[in-house]
């Protein structure tokens, strides 16, 4: 090999060498950005962190069909996956950072700069933004630019201060990752991310801590229910291993919402109030809702994003006060029809009137299977409206009820195409057999859950391989309020694969319909079916 090869490939190398170098002190000097955003959002609010900001904002900005993957791809952990993209694309813009730093010191704090500029953006782009939200992210942006142009300047100095190849003897060490200087860079940036660490962990602990609501959670003294929930008949639930509880478990509930910080409310600081096109506007305190006359309902609350045969659905013992009455008290004035249900988090959720107020429980609930609701389900108050899917119901961390009309206000899900009703459309799946089971041959027995909110379900049918219907058994009906459950006993079943399908009909009389749609814009349609492989 000749000698002239090895300068080369030496220089190929240093010049990765030192490329490298800079990359990693790029993304180190985004560990002080981290810092100073946590920090800082310790005391302007969980949701103005930069990364946070960002990520409601991209929930916001979501295409519907890309927030439908997301929930159909990832569930509940929809949100872990956005923040794992996020700080992604964020290593990734740190690493250009650096990169760029070596050559053009300012062009890297440009990169910083919009980096910085993408944080207050985002954090001015939630709907209850206030000036103070772009703090975390200006000081991120400062922290980084400082640290990035301290940093890529001892790199350049450890880099400038040796003799340049290929003055070099082949094989000699790179400068820039050799002698004293290296040692100088090693420290600062190895401190750096020390401290970096150091800071983004206090911040996040002081976050935490001053976000805890467990304690003003467990104060709450409930008061015993002026209505209580008539007990379920016993037989709600067949005795058929593997079918789903009929009251989920609390634990269980299936969460869906927007927010990448859950809302932190002390009831003590919580109010309600209830105004628009009112005779008399009502502000309630947490105390004054707890003296209203309470009462309890069985309620199955699904979601629209639910698809055949999914587990976005589950049924609970609810606790709150009456709405309608609330709403009477304030005085609903004529041309009305629309209440808007405002969250903490700002979420806008629009219910059609005339649902609430035609008889139906709706309630303001602040509790659910005896506790008060757990922070991810709205604590301390959300609203519930049998008959309705969630996402024109049940508006989780409730702070304000707007009576108004659907022509002067779109809230947040209708803005974005989806029907501005939200009635639940009847849904049966089959639990027992589970999809691809191995079951003896034989009779096999098969299960699972229907419902048709607030109209009720009337019928379950069964076939296996596309022969004729057959009623399954209906287990006894806790109201049309709540999901019922069904089994029927598939007699002789024989060796081999067979495709199971089932479909309810509702207490109106309507048959769930084979087509099969999907979730947008007012809930899934079709029949659910499962193969199971019968063996001998
Ligand atoms: N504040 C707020 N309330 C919300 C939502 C939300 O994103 N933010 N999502 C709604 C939707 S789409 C559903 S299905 C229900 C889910 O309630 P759960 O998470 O308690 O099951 O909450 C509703 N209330
Ligand atoms: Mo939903």
């Amino acid at each position: 090999m000749s000698n002239d090869h090895d300068h080369r490939t030496d220089r190929r190398r240093a010049r990765l060498g030192r490329a490298c170098a800079a990359g990693a002190v790029g993304l180190v000097a985004a560990g002080p950005a981290l810092a100073a955003g946590e920090l800082t959002a310790a005391f302007t609010g969980p949701g103005s962190s930069p990364v946070l900001a960002v990520g409601s904002a991209a929930i916001d900005l979501a295409p519907t069909w890309l927030k439908e993957y997301a929930i159909r791809s990832f569930g509940t952990h929809d949100k872990a996956a956005l923040l794992a993209g996020i700080y992604t694309v964020a290593a990734l813009l740190a690493v250009l950072s650096g990169l760029v730093s070596r050559r053009r010191p300012g062009l890297g704090t440009a990169v910083v700069a919009l980096f910085g500029a993408l944080g207050v953006w985002a954090a001015a782009s939630r709907p209850t933004a206030r000036a103070a939200d772009a703090l975390p992210s200006v000081a991120a942006g400062l922290a980084d630019a400082t640290a990035l142009w301290f940093l890529s300047r001892s790199l350049r100095n450890a880099t400038a201060s040796a003799p340049a190849l290929p003055v070099d003897p082949p094989g000699s060490p790179d400068p820039a990752t050799t002698g004293p200087r290296r040692r100088t860079v090693l420290v600062a940036t190895g401190a750096t991310a020390g401290v970096a660490a150091l800071g983004a962990a206090g911040g996040r602990h002081l976050a935490d801590s001053r976000g805890d609501v467990g304690a003003a959670r467990a104060a709450v003294r409930l008061p015993a229910p002026a209505v209580p929930a008539r007990p379920l008949p016993a037989g709600v639930h067949p005795a058929v291993p593997g079918l789903t509880a009929f009251v989920t478990p609390t634990a269980d509930l299936y969460r869906v919402d927007t927010a990448l910080t859950l809302p932190a409310i002390d009831p003590r600081d919580w109010s309600l109030r209830i105004h628009g096109l009112v005779d008399h506007p009502v502000v309630l305190s947490f105390d004054d809702l707890l003296r209203q006359p309470l009462e309890e309902l069985d309620l199955t609350l699904t979601c629209v994003s639910n698809e055949v045969g999914g587990r976005y659905a589950g049924t609970a013992r609810w606790l709150g006060a009456p709405l309608p009455a609330l709403l009477r008290r304030a005085g609903v004035r004529p041309g009305a029809d629309q209440l808007v249900g405002r969250s903490r988090d700002g979420m806008t959720i629009g219910t059609p009137l005339e649902s609430v107020l035609d008889g139906r429980r709706a309630l303001l609930a602040v509790a659910v299977n005896g506790e008060p609701l757990p922070v991810a389900h709205g604590f301390p108050c959300r609203s519930l409206v049998p008959g309705l899917y969630g996402y024109t119901s049940a508006t989780k961390w409730l702070v304000e009820l707007e009576v108004t009309r659907f022509a002067a206000f779109d809230p947040y899900w209708v803005r974005r195409g989806w029907d501005r009703t939200g009635e639940v459309r009847t849904a049966s799946r089959i639990e027992v057999p589970a999809p691809f089971a191995r079951v003896p041959a034989g009779d096999v027995d098969l299960a699972g859950t229907a419902w048709a909110t607030h109209r009720g379900v009337a019928a379950v049918e069964v076939r296996v391989d596309g022969g004729p219907w057959q009623q399954a058994g209906l287990a006894a009906d806790g109201g049309p309020d709540l999901w019922r459950q069904w089994s029927h006993s598939w007699r002789g079943a024989i060796p081999g694969t067979h495709r199971i399908e089932v479909r309810a009909t509702d207490a109106a009389g309507r048959t769930q319909s084979e087509t099969r749609t999907l979730p947008f814009p007012s809930g899934s349609t079709g029949w659910h079916s499962t193969v199971v492989t019968v063996v001998r």
